[in-house]
């Protein structure tokens, strides 16, 4: 097989002779990568993946049964109808750039760079859960999402073997050679290191880490580099069933609890399923770790990065009229001699706050459904998500702590305690671990989770999604 039809794309691969080359010096060490780092066995079974051969309507998503190591990593950039200006930033009237501009070298570099780490780091995360499936329909779930991360490292590995020569080439490589949560060569994001031991960790992290994807990718989907936005354009298609695992992963988990809780008295764990107090300390987890993604809440490299037309706000161009953010203050608060107080911050340098405000206004969003399926179950439980200050590692809250109401905790003991009540013990990882055993009948789902409403692809729920 050639290259060509090995790697799907419509960048016109065949004919760029210097950037085959590397790709195909690259291609190895990928699959290399895939097989020691990726889903932990079932590499030679097949499963009924979705791969996207073309971008048009037909071709973005094809339905077959494929071993993953089979799996055709293409990449695709959005085609774009019309000629689109920077269109923010210093310079929003000039073309979009087409190739790296030299002064922006460094800080596009460091983006992709960034980005890229993120998607082979949660393959790494995600590798040993195949084994402890609730269902197949949900171990399917798992390697789509898989192979698509797979493929979302392909898409900037592409930027940067044809747009940063030797540097990219380099840093190709050690997006393989880094390792989630490893000592002495960890991912680049501290949530990337964070390790993912079972399905409610995998729920939790495909509704809230997936998301900030989902408003990174946004972000970079406006850049004035016009490769870059138009390959983030084409991942935002594939993150969006990332987000359905998720968001339904956990309705699911949430109505099955509620269920048991009608069922066995209360008693969840009578029931064998997952308490909801539970739930809600995989929630404070996950969604305060996420919250760190988006960096400082005062940051000069976000201000660097609008001003360059290199990364805009979620939905630049259709939610502003104002594309310079010059002018305009957000109110951010900060400690101040042991209080929160709020200090004006000038936009630009407010910019990854107003990522996280966009990223919040949709977890709520989410919640809101989620407490609808606890009501219609019957539940008086209602889950929450925690105020943005409280179990930070990084910004304006690190150096405090706070309860999940957003109240300074000023005593280093009481907050230790509180903290330790807040997020998943020991115990609870235990226990969560303990009800992971792998279903694998078609059409079976464990106890702990209820099925979901419909198969994937217009397929029946009993459908052999994985070839065992
Ligand atoms: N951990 O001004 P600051 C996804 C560093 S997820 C460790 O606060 P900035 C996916 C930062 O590099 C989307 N270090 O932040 C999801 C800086 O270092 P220097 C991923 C961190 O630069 C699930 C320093 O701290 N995409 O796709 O304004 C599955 C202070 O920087 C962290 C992107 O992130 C951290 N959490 O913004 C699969 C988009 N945060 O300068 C995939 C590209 C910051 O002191 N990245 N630092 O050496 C960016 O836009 C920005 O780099 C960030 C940080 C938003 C991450
Ligand atoms: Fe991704
Ligand atoms: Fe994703």
């Amino acid at each position: 097989m050639s290259l060509h039809d090995r790697i799907p794309n419509n960048v016109d691969l065949c004919n760029d002779r210097r950037l085959q080359k590397a790709l195909e010096q690259w291609q190895p060490r990928f699959l290399d990568w895939w097989l020691e780092m990726g889903p932990d066995g079932f590499q030679t079974k097949d499963v009924y993946l979705r791969t996207a051969v073309s971008v048009d309507r037909d071709g973005w998503a094809t339905f077959e049964h494929v071993k993953m190591p089979d799996y055709r990593w293409g990449i695709f950039l959005t085609p774009e109808e019309r000629k689109r200006p920077v269109g923010f930033g210093d310079n929003p009237d000039i073309e979009s750039f087409e190739e790296v501009p030299g002064e922006f070298r460094n800080p596009l570099r460091r983006l992709i760079v960034t980005q890229g780490d993120t998607e082979p780091a949660s393959v790494e995360q995600q590798r040993l859960l195949g084994r402890t499936c609730p269902s197949l329909y949900d171990l399917r779930n798992l390697f789509q999402v898989n192979v698509e991360e797979g493929r979302h490292l392909w898409a900037m590995v592409y930027l940067l073997h044809r747009h940063f020569g030797r540097d990219g080439r380099d840093e190709a490589d050690e997006l393989l050679a880094r390792r989630s949560g490893d000592a002495n060569k960890p991912r680049i994001l501290e949530t990337f290191n964070q390790p993912i031991r079972h399905w409610l960790s995998f729920f939790c992290f495909t509704m809230f880490t997936d998301r900030d994807g989902k408003y990174q990718l946004g972000a970079l989907a406006e850049s004035g580099f016009a490769p870059m936005r138009r390959t983030c354009q084409f991942m935002l298609t594939e993150e969006a069933h990332h987000l359905f695992v998720g968001e339904t992963g956990i309705t699911r988990v949430l109505r099955r609890s509620a269920q048991l809780a009608k069922l066995f008295d209360g008693d969840v764990v009578k029931g064998g399923g997952i308490p909801l107090e539970i739930v809600q300390r995989y929630i404070n987890y996950w969604f305060s770790y996420s919250l760190d993604l988006f960096g400082s809440e005062i940051s000069s490299n976000s201000a660097d990065f609008f001003a360059m037309g290199l990364k805009g706000r979620f939905d630049e161009e259709k939610k502003y009229a104002d594309h310079s953010a010059r002018e305009g203050f957000m109110n951010v608060p900060v400690i101040e001699a042991g209080r929160v107080t709020q200090r004006q911050v000038p936009l630009r340098n407010a910019l990854n706050e107003v990522l996280r405000d966009d990223y919040i206004k949709d977890c709520e969003r989410a919640v809101k459904g989620w407490n609808r399926a606890l009501e219609e179950e019957g539940s008086s439980f209602r889950v929450t998500l925690p105020n943005r200050r409280f179990h930070r590692h990084l910004g304006e809250y690190a150096q405090h702590s706070f309860t999940t109401d957003g109240e300074l905790l000023a005593d280093a003991g009481t907050a230790d305690a509180y903290y330790a009540s807040m997020l998943p013990s020991e115990a609870d990882e235990a226990y969560v671990d303990s009800l992971m055993v792998g279903v694998t009948k078609p059409g079976a789902f464990a106890n702990w989770i209820a099925p979901p409403k419909n198969g994937i692809n217009s397929q029946a729920l009993d459908f052999e999604y994985v070839k065992l």
